[in-house]
């Protein structure tokens, strides 16, 4: 059960985070709604929850997925800190309040839910999905390859024994074509894309996929140096900012990329705490201090797409 505001504090398992989705679905009956957006390899359901902390009709919506990569648990605990935040401090923060008032979100808390399952129980280490390949025993995909954007090339494998194994084909893994198809029946609505990843303490924006630059890399880039100088000066510490081929490795076939290339133009990858110390092994002490960092950074970025 929730004992207070520390059950956000902790790492979770992935029954504890079913039994959080169900609970949170059931006691705000008007804000929140479960989603079934498709199901894993494995056929564990993949629920989205969508807030909408008003009756306002026709509002845009911010997307945000976390637990793609099974290992880096502080993706899912951000997404029910989010959650929680979002529930417990409409009409109570401003900035939360008025980003509310004028926009919905979807949450995926854990969208690789087989591999975060295999991570609490035989692999700490684990990152792709745990779906079986042909012609191996080698298991899984990179579902942060599977995407349709630039697939396969250069930052990818074919290979199913390495860890950025891009799959058969595109959309090939179930977790993927889920999002992917819930994203292109929504995108008229859904105007923020955004996927938690860690670590590195990164603001990722696109490409990664190609050396390219964004059509509006400019305004893209303005709003997550804003964001990497917010948090700077409220928690002191370092993000670093930029195209995701400029400042980490070319890396195709990514959700951002491909949701960018769908048409939501605001499309985004964050690389959570730390820099390294403990890596994907963030100590539960830190869990606090990450989530509020990225906190931040969403409502800097939620604000400055709402005055377009
Ligand atoms: N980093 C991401 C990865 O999938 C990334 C970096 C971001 C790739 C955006 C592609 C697109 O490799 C981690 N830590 O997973
Ligand atoms: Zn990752």
């Amino acid at each position: 059960p929730r004992s207070g505001s520390t059950f956000y504090y902790r790492y979770h398992t992935l029954e504890d985070i079913y039994d959080w989705i169900n609970r949170t679905a059931h006691d705000y009956p008007d804000k929140v709604k479960a989603i079934l957006v498709g199901s894993s390899y494995e056929k564990r359901p993949l629920y989205a929850l969508k807030l909408s902390l008003n009756n306002r009709p026709n509002k845009k919506a911010m997307w945000i997925d976390c637990g793609i990569h099974a290992r880096e648990w502080i993706s899912p605990a951000f997404c029910l800190f989010f959650v929680h935040y979002s529930l417990s401090f409409y009409n109570i923060n401003a900035e939360m309040t008025q980003i509310l008032d004028n926009m919905d979100f979807y949450v995926l808390p854990v969208m690789n839910p087989d591999g975060y399952k295999y991570t609490w129980t035989k692999n700490r280490m684990w990152r792709k999905n745990r779906s079986p390949q042909k012609g191996t025993s080698c298991i899984g995909v990179d579902l942060n390859r599977n995407f349709d954007a630039n697939w396969c090339t250069t930052g990818a494998s074919p290979d199913p024994c390495t860890e950025i194994y891009c799959g058969p084909f595109p959309e090939s893994e179930p977790e993927s074509q889920a999002v992917a198809n819930f994203l292109r029946s929504h995108k008229e609505s859904i105007q923020i894309y955004l996927s938690i990843h860690s670590y590195s303490q990164m603001l990722i924006i696109p490409y990664s996929c190609t050396e390219d630059e964004a059509e509006n890399h400019s305004e893209l880039y303005e709003m997550v140096k804003t964001a990497a100088d917010n948090i700077k000066r409220y928690y002191k510490n370092i993000y670093t900012y930029g195209a995701g081929a400029q400042i980490i490795y070319l890396a195709p076939g990514g959700s951002d990329d491909w949701a960018y290339n769908l048409g939501i133009k605001y499309s985004f990858t964050f690389e959570l705490q730390d820099r390294g110390k403990y890596g994907f092994l963030l100590p539960p002490s830190d869990i606090q201090g990450a989530c509020n960092e990225a906190l931040l950074a969403v409502k800097t970025i939620a604000l400055k797409v709402m005055e377009k």
